[in-house]
């Protein structure tokens, strides 16, 4: 019996990761929550179903090449097992025509130390996205005597927990902004929901991005779960589609973290990490102007990038910017193309959970 499951941070050295894998993925028909995160000119909007198969067939190849990459570095990696996401999800309180897809697993996974839990996720195209996991979780369970293998509260998601009429494409991005600065979110305080992608791991802070996929209550679950820990909900004004805080605010080192300009920290915050000597960094402006075709994520997916120790990291190899900045952070970076992944839930961050990083539960705030 060994150790199989422990991780408090993004950048302890890695040693045992979770790839997604783009199989079966689709485009899940408009839902309450996803409306606000397709734009108005993509051809998502109002189109639905299994993805073209030469985009999977490439995010697969790319995907593949991560978990080869980081295999030939001497780390362990584990993929999860699709479903044929092409079936409708009805529950008593909800039917929707699809599902999405098992990527990102960054989403659905939240590992804080010997425990993993099962996110309480908001779309409901999501809603059994855990069950390709099951499969590795079930093993690691097996193996790790210690291993805690938890599930949030299951939301429903009945229309109770959305707000009527929130989209409407006629809002200016002005508009968006004022909503985001009054955290006025799609989903309503009805029950527990977050993303595990909202959640920004710290040692013993927890930094959770209170927006389009993570509400207020799912804060204080946290409070309840790990009175332990130091719960920090943040907002980023300048953010006016706040999903997942990993295209926003990165760490690359313990002290080190880099910022997305356009989503500035606000200044109580911004005093925690100053206070104990962290260098703020703004973050390379990212090389393309548009994200890839029917992809949710916006071009800041240059900053999503995957660290494997104190000094190492991967970057997009398109991302000339974000290369150029690691280096001069005093970082060794190595380059992979992953372009195509990027419309099957995001970037290298997303696309990877944590299993084992080495490294203790450090209080980086004191
Ligand atoms: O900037 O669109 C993407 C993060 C996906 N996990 C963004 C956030």
């Amino acid at each position: 019996m060994t150790k199989i499951v422990n991780s408090w941070n993004d950048f302890d050295p890695l040693k045992h990761v979770i790839v997604g894998r783009a199989d079966h993925s689709c485009v899940p028909p408009e839902e309450p929550a996803t409306s606000e995160k397709v734009p108005i000119d993509s051809p998502m909007r109002g189109m639905w179903g299994p993805r073209p198969l030469e985009t999977v067939e490439k995010a697969n190849a790319q995907l593949d090449n991560l978990a080869r990459v980081l295999e030939e570095r001497g780390v362990k990696v584990d993929r999860p097992s699709p479903l044929q996401w092409n079936q409708p999800v009805i529950t008593p309180d909800f039917r929707t025509g699809s599902m999405m897809t098992c990527m990102p697993p960054r989403d659905t996974l939240l590992t804080i130390g010997n425990e993993i839990i099962e996110a309480a996720m908001s779309f409901r195209c999501r809603y059994w996205e855990y069950l390709a996991f099951r499969p590795l979780l079930s093993q690691y369970f097996n193996e790790d005597p210690e291993f805690l293998w938890s599930q949030a509260p299951r939301p429903r998601l009945s229309d109770k927990s959305y707000k009527h009429n929130y989209y409407d494409e006629r809002i200016s991005l002005e508009e968006r902004l004022v909503r985001t600065a009054n955290k006025d979110f799609v989903t309503t305080e009805e029950e527990i929901l977050f993303d595990a992608a909202d959640v920004l791991r710290l040692g013993k802070d927890l930094f959770i991005q209170h927006g389009l996929t993570t509400n207020r209550k799912a804060m204080e679950w946290f409070k309840r779960k790990y009175p332990d820990f130091r719960i920090h909900a943040v907002n980023f004004p300048g953010d006016p589609y706040p999903i997942h805080i990993d295209a926003t605010f990165v760490p690359l080192r313990p002290g080190l973290i880099i910022n997305n300009p356009h989503r500035k920290l606000p200044e109580a915050q911004r005093k925690i990490f100053e206070k104990n000597d962290w260098q703020i960094v703004d973050a390379a402006m990212p090389a393309h102007k548009e994200p890839p075709p029917l992809c949710y994520s916006s071009v800041w997916l240059s900053m999503n990038c995957l660290v494997l120790d104190h000094k190492t990291v991967i970057v997009e190899a398109s991302e000339t910017n974000q290369l150029e900045q690691m280096d001069k952070l005093g970082m060794n970076v190595i380059p992979i193309h992953f372009r195509d992944a990027y419309a099957f839930g995001g970037g290298l961050h997303c696309s990877t959970a944590d299993v084992y990083r080495e490294g203790t539960c450090e209080d980086y705030f004191p």
